[in-house]
């Protein structure tokens, strides 16, 4: 196969080797079952995760789908201490508020089973913490680029996170502390881009607890047609 050219852009030859229907079976069963272990972790243990790691995961987030492919996101990889506490006191300030004058009772009573509440100790315990940005336009040599889909786009990019975070054999929750503006300022981002996740990642403390929660029965959430 050669390259051709569609619309004046080239375009490249791509395959995937053939596997037959019973090794896709395979792959996506053992898929699923690695997949049905993950859990959100709120503890961590203090172990070291080396930085390649956390860099191959982004790398990983980034081979996500998006909009016209403008990729618009922005992935911050805190280990520093001093940056971890700053965001732990900032966030602790806002989910206080948030617990006790800002969510509704239907909210509060949702999140019983999780044992959530305004402290967020993980936040200086787990070795990362991954901020994630949206950019609602991009910058290219000065001049604003368009971007697309952009929620859908950082979405699917967090979920290939949070996947390959588990594969790794690490654990993380998907902390979205409300309103989440300083961390622009703490991480000093330009304008264009909003804070959207904030994932801690580390391994899980060796004795940990999680809610006695179940997922949905495949009928449950899906329609055949
Ligand atoms: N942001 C708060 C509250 C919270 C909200 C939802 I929806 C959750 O699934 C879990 C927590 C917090 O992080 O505690």
């Amino acid at each position: 196969m050669e390259k051709k050219v569609i619309q004046g852009f080239g375009h490249i030859p791509y395959r995937r080797a053939y596997l037959s229907p019973e090794e896709v079976l395979k792959n996506s069963e053992n898929f699923f079952l690695s997949m049905n272990e993950r859990r959100t972790v709120r503890e961590f243990d203090s172990r070291e995760v080396p930085e390649e790691v956390m860099i191959t995961l982004i790398k990983t987030a980034g081979t996500a789908p998006s909009g016209a492919h403008k990729q618009p996101w922005t992935f911050c990889l805190i280990s520093d201490p001093e940056i971890k506490r700053q965001i732990r006191i900032a966030a602790e300030e806002e989910e206080k508020i948030s617990y006790s004058s800002r969510m509704p009772e239907t909210w509060k009573n949702d999140l019983k089973p999780l044992g959530t509440d305004w402290k967020k100790p993980f936040l200086e315990e787990a070795p990362y913490l991954i901020v994630v940005f949206k950019q609602s336009y991009g910058i290219e040599n000065g001049e604003k680029i368009q971007h697309y889909y952009v929620n859908e786009s950082v979405g699917i990019a967090c979920g290939f996170l949070i996947a390959a975070i588990h594969q790794a054999g690490l654990v993380t929750v998907t902390h979205t502390p409300s309103p989440m503006n300083f961390l622009s300022q703490i991480l000093q981002r330009p304008s264009h881009e909003k804070p959207y996740l904030l994932l801690p990642v580390g391994y899980a403390k060796e004795e940990t607890y999680v809610p006695d929660i179940q997922r949905k029965a495949i009928e449950e959430f899906l329609v055949r047609y």
